[in-house]
C-alpha cells in the first residue's frame, strides 16, 4: 500500500507539469499508459470445446463455472454438456419430495434446437392457470418436466399444434434437495446449439405460482399466469466458454 501511494503521489508530482522536462516524450515510460503486452486469447483459441461427463446419481459433480443463479434465493440451476447429453441440475429447498405440496410443483427445462430462430412453440403449455411465454427468438422444439415429489420425468415433444411425450425419457437422480437430469443430444437432431430456458412452478389451486428460473434477473417471483421469459442460455456444444460465461446469455 505504501509503494502505491508513494507512486500516486509520483504521479501526481509529474501531472502537475511544473517543468518541461516531466512532460512525456516518445519512449519515456514514466507517463505512459500501462500496456497488456500479451494479447488476450479469443474464444476457440487452442481451446477444446466444452465437454463434462456429469454421472447421474444425485451427487453435485458439476463444476463453479457450470452454476447459475436463478429468480429466487436459496436456488441455483446447473447446466453443462458433452459429446452425448445436456445435463441440468438444480438444488433448492423445493427440489426435496418432503418439501410441502411436492406433488404439484415442478420443473421445467425448455429447449430450442435453433435458437434464435423462433420456429417451434412460442409458449409453454399452461399447468392450472400458468404457462410460459418464451424469450424473444426463442421457440422450443422440446421441454422436460420433472415432478417434484420425484415420481416421474418425461421429455415432451412439439408437434404443432401439441405436444407429445417422447419415447425418450431423461435419465433422473436426486438426492436431498438436489436434482440431476441427462437428455440425450440425439433427441436435438443435427444441433449444434441449442437454447435452454428453466424455470419451476406450483400448481396448486390457490397456491399457484412461477420460480427459481435461470438467470436472476429473468423474470419477477410470484403468480404468473403468462410469465414473461426473458433470457435463455445458449449452449454452444462447439464452443470451449464455460457454460455460465456472460456471452452465452441470450437474446
Ligand atoms: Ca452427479
Ligand atoms: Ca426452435
Amino acid at each position: 500500500m505504501r509503494s502505491a501511494l508513494a507512486t500516486l503521489v509520483f504521479l501526481a508530482a509529474c501531472s502537475r507539469g511544473t517543468s518541461p522536462n516531466l512532460d512525456a516524450a516518445p519512449g519515456d515510460r514514466r507517463d505512459a499508459p500501462e500496456v497488456a503486452v500479451d494479447a488476450p486469447a479469443l474464444p476457440g483459441d487452442d481451446l477444446a470445446p466444452v465437454r463434462h461427463t456429469i454421472v447421474v446419481d444425485g451427487i453435485d459433480d458439476f463444476f463453479a463455472s457450470e452454476q447459475f443463479a436463478t429468480t429466487s434465493n436459496g436456488y441455483d440451476a446447473r447446466v453443462t454438456w458433452d459429446e452425448t447429453h445436456l445435463y441440468l441440475g438444480y438444488g433448492g429447498p423445493d427440489l426435496d419430495p418432503a418439501a410441502l405440496d411436492a406433488a404439484s410443483k415442478w420443473l421445467f427445462v425448455a429447449i430450442d434446437v435453433d435458437p434464435g430462430a423462433a420456429t417451434g412453440a412460442a409458449q409453454s403449455l399452461a399447468y392450472n392457470t400458468q404457462h410460459a411465454v418464451f424469450p424473444a427468438g426463442f421457440g422450443a422444439e422440446l421441454y422436460a418436466r420433472y415432478k417434484c415429489d420425484g415420481s416421474f420425468a418425461t421429455l415432451e415433444q412439439f408437434a404443432a399444434p401439441d405436444w407429445m411425450t417422447s419415447a425418450t425419457a431423461p435419465q433422473v437422480a436426486r438426492s436431498g434437495s438436489f436434482v440431476e437430469l441427462a437428455i440425450p443430444r440425439a433427441v436435438f437432431g443435427t444441433a449444434t446449439t441449442v437454447g435452454v430456458v428453466t424455470w419451476m412452478i406450483n400448481e396448486k389451486p390457490d397456491f399457484e405460482g412461477t420460480f427459481a428460473g435461470l438467470y436472476a434477473g429473468n423474470f419477477t417471483d410470484g403468480y404468473q399466469p403468462a410469465l414473461a421469459l426473458t433470457k435463455y442460455l445458449r449452449a454452444d456444444f462447439t464452443s470451449p466458454r464455460a457454460p455460465n460465461d456472460p456471452l452465452n446469455q441470450a437474446p
